[in-house]
């Protein structure tokens, strides 16, 4: 198994699982992760995906094995690598919960979260560069969208690391958690995220990811309806209801109500 999944309420714990190979994404993982998530993404009964590693490493990027023999052939007709779009495509909520090296594609599966939480030991590297390559996993993208060009730039065409204090800082992590803190802290922020009704997390991080995809004018539009299309749920009449009514809402009984 390259990957343990766990259901632990509304959230799915997603392990990356090669320790001997410092958790390197390969084929058999991506096709392993993707094969379960497809399923669960569109299960009414989750509402967050978790994705952590071990202690000492988050993903120590794209399997070297794995590429080093091929051709540039083979990789454009394997569409190498292509299954990761479909992991950044699934509509539920991500979070990732990263302890040291996220490297490379391990750090490009980070960028793919919607939510990054860093122990204190965390490192992020794009370090293609050492290896006589480029980011290929959307590190040039995103990273360049999440902490700007200087920086991006900096960490692609010099290879370094940047620490989890740095990446918060810069708008790469979204929190650093103390040491011995961070599934904990990943997983209390996951239950959160799932506890509220699916469909406003759906259209919410959707609208978030329009502000990279769209224009502005576009961009607000685009919000505008999906704000417009939540009043037709249960989660908005119940949740406004309940704000009404001074308590707390029960989102619970909404999201396990039978269709
Ligand atoms: N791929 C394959 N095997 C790996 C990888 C990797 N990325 N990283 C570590 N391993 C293996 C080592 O080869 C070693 O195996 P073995 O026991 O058989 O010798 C084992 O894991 C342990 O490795 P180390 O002894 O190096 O472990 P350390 O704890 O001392 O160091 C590091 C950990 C710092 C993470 C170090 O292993 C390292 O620098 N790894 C490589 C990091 C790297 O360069 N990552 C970028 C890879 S390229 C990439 O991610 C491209 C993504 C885009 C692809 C898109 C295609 C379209």
């Amino acid at each position: 198994m390259n990957v343990l999944i766990e259901r632990l309420g509304r959230v799915v714990l997603i392990r990356l699982n090669r320790p001997q190979a410092r958790n390197a994404l390969d084929t058999a993982l991506m096709c392993e992760l993707l094969d379960t998530l497809k399923t669960l993404d569109s299960d009414p009964g989750v509402g967050c995906f978790l994705v952590t590693g071990t202690k000492k490493y988050f993903a120590a990027g794209a399997d070297i094995k794995e590429m080093y023999g091929k051709s540039c052939l083979d990789m454009i007709q394997e569409d190498y690598f292509a299954g990761w779009d479909a992991f950044a495509a699934l509509r539920t909520p991500k979070v990732a919960a990263v302890a040291g090296f996220a490297y490379g594609g391990g750090c490009e599966l980070a960028m793919m979260c919607d939510v990054i939480v860093a122990d204190e030991s965390a490192q992020f590297a794009l370090p293609e560069i050492t290896l006589g390559v480029m980011p290929g996993m959307g590190g040039t993208q995103r990273l360049t969208r999440l902490i700007g060009r200087a920086k991006a730039m900096d960490m692609i065409l010099t290879g370094r690391s940047m620490s989890a204090r740095e990446a918060e800082q810069s708008g790469l992590v979204s929190r650093v958690t103390a040491a011995g803190q961070l599934l904990e802290e990943a997983l209390a922020i996951a239950h959160r995220i799932g506890g509220f009704p699916r469909i406003s997390t759906l259209a919410a991080r959707e609208a978030v990811n329009r502000a990279d995809e769209s224009g502005l004018r576009e961009g607000l539009l685009f919000e505008r309806r999906s704000f417009h299309g939540l009043f037709a749920t249960p989660g908005q009449k119940e949740g406004m209801q309940a704000f009404l009514e001074k308590r707390e809402p029960r989102f619970d009984l909404i999201e396990s109500a039978p269709k």
